[in-house]
């Protein structure tokens, strides 16, 4: 087995398990996840295995986007518990060694901050610069920006009769980060969650950071859209080179810290683009550790475009710097809808589980992917996402990939004894971790299975990763290392695959009966991992 020098590193070895609080499990009966809930279910992310758990926001909030709006960066919403309730996570994760990673909102405040308080109250109060204030120009709106969550991008204020800038919510003012003041109190707060034991940040639109200084027109593309934010070409107010600024001042006060972890949300719309997502690791060490390509998110069910948007990330990733992968999250269908195909879905699922697993670079599981969770339906009335309240129906919003973790069946699905804040799936009697823990074969117990293979070995977490098959076929394969060859089955149809070695084994297989000789039978929607033994034996 090939031994290497690298020792482990959490967040490059580990796997990373997203927890959206409001939905994970609700201990006091308000119908709301919270943060006594996540401690007790911590028996079972130590059964899933995971290694770090990513909360999304948790800090002071009125909640008009549901955690993505702060109004103090140091405080625990009090709807998710008291500030001891959060030293105690801290304290128990540690002891099991699950690191934390905090959601740093950092594009905006809430307008209920005191910052944007102070701000908005004069045009000569000392924070006046730290927000993004404009005239009227010509009578009209600064210029033609529009908020990704409806509207202009310009709200008016009465108080001084001028503009402010707010890239979603008009409850979401945007922070000016050229304003040197501004910037140094956002790291303030950032270091008094690193010195209280904060292992790791995701950082919220982290490409939307600064804006065109001369707050310069974005041109208008071709086509129709919904929303007229998606017609313009942002190129004035998201990508501005001087972000990578921000990102190496806030490297260097990460690496003040040991073992202090960073990943980038830069958002980008279908198909994704992993270039722009690349930039942002900066020469491998001098900005973001890690950063999200979604081009996964985007892509229907086809081998081929798996390998290419799989290799073209890899490809894009300093030398130095480390990938991640992601294949749900909070704000898009989740991955067992996108990929929904009657009969074989749950297939479909596992093929899912043994990429995510098997790939170089650091995994990010979604809560509720691990049992295949869907996207709920959630009526009209029952909608609570702003987003999804404003483009009814062409865009129903992102409550369907937020409904409460199905955890048995029961009423709610065990997830809370009142009234749930979104309805649970209503297939949760069916689909719910109490039945799939006691299920051997689950996609639950998969994905701990194939976690605790990843832990054990080296090659399927450090090993270098070259593609063999590339879809032609309808199947994907890779090695790892020289030792692991993992073959997907994309298609509804047997394949005969020819392994790289005569002298292999097969590790793993979700068909379980299967064998290898010559050459092997994947079978519909197989996935297998097969072992090259004169390596091992070298
Ligand atoms: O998301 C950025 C964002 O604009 C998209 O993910 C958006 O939700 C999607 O395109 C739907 O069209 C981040 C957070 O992940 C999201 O939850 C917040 O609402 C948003 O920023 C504002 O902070
Ligand atoms: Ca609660």
């Amino acid at each position: 087995m090939s031994i290497s020098n690298d020792k482990w590193l959490w967040w490059k070895d580990g796997v990373i398990y997203q927890i959206y609080p409001r939905s994970f499990y609700d201990s006091n009966g308000d119908g709301i996840g919270d943060i006594r809930g996540i401690i007790e279910k911590i028996d079972y992310l130590e059964y899933l295995g995971i290694d770090a758990v990513w909360l999304s926001p948790i800090n002071r909030s009125p909640m008009d986007d549901f955690g993505y709006d702060i109004k103090d960066y140091r405080r625990i919403e009090s709807i998710f518990g008291t500030e001891a309730d959060f030293d105690e996570l801290i304290k128990k994760f540690h002891d099991k060694n699950i690191k934390i990673i905090f959601d740093l909102v950092m594009n905006h405040t809430s307008s209920s901050h005191l910052w944007f308080v102070e701000s908005r109250s004069s045009k000569t109060n000392p924070k006046r610069d730290w927000y993004i204030w404009q005239k009227a120009r010509r009578g009209k709106y600064p210029n033609n920006w529009r908020a990704a969550f409806g509207g202009r991008a310009w709200e008016y204020d009465k108080i001084t009769g001028e503009y402010y800038l707010h890239s979603f919510l008009k409850q979401q003012p945007d922070i000016n980060w050229r304003n040197k003041e501004l910037r140094d109190a956002v790291f303030e707060d950032i270091k008094f969650w690193l010195d209280r034991g904060i292992d790791g940040f995701r950082l919220d639109v982290v490409n939307w950071f600064i804006k065109d200084e001369k707050l310069r027109n974005n041109p208008y593309m071709i086509g129709y859209s919904p929303r007229v934010y998606d017609m313009q070409n942002h190129i004035y107010d998201r990508n501005r080179p001087e972000t990578h600024d921000v990102l190496k001042d806030f490297r260097k006060l990460l690496d003040n810290y040991s073992e202090r972890m960073s990943v980038g949300e830069v958002f980008s719309p279908p198909p994704g683009d992993p270039r722009l997502s690349s930039e942002f690791l900066g020469n491998g060490k001098d900005q973001l550790d890690m950063a999200f390509d979604f081009s996964l998110m985007y892509v229907k069910w086809n081998a081929k475009t798996f390998y290419k948007k799989i290799s073209n990330w890899l490809e894009l990733i300093p030398s130095g710097g480390w990938p991640c992968h992601v294949l749900s999250n909070h704000d898009q269908p989740r991955q067992a809808s996108r990929f929904y195909k009657k009969n074989y879905t749950d297939e479909r699922c596992r093929i899912l589980a043994v990429l995510l697993l098997t790939l170089k670079g650091t995994p990010f599981i979604y809560y509720g992917e691990e049992i295949g969770m869907r996207d709920g339906k959630i009526s009209r009335s029952k909608l609570r996402d702003p987003l999804g309240k404003k483009y009814w129906p062409f865009f129903k919003g992102r409550d369907p990939e937020r409904t409460p973790m199905q955890w048995k069946n029961a009423d709610n699905a065990g997830f809370t004894c009142g009234v749930p804040w979104l309805p649970v799936n209503r297939d949760y009697w069916k689909r719910n971790i109490d039945k799939q823990i006691h299920e051997k074969n689950s996609l639950l117990n998969l994905y701990k299975y194939l976690i605790e293979l990843r832990r054990k070995e080296y090659n399927l977490r450090r090993g270098e990763i070259v593609f063999l098959e590339k879809g032609d076929s309808g199947v994907l394969s890779y090695m790892r290392g020289d030792e692991f060859e993992i073959a997907l089955n994309f298609d509804n149809g047997v394949k005969q695959y020819f392994p790289r070695s005569h002298d292999s084994e097969i590790v793993f297989s979700t068909e379980m009966f299967s064998k290898v000789t010559e050459s092997k039978i994947l079978q519909p929607y197989e996935a297998v991992i097969i072992r090259h033994n004169q390596q091992r034996n070298s």
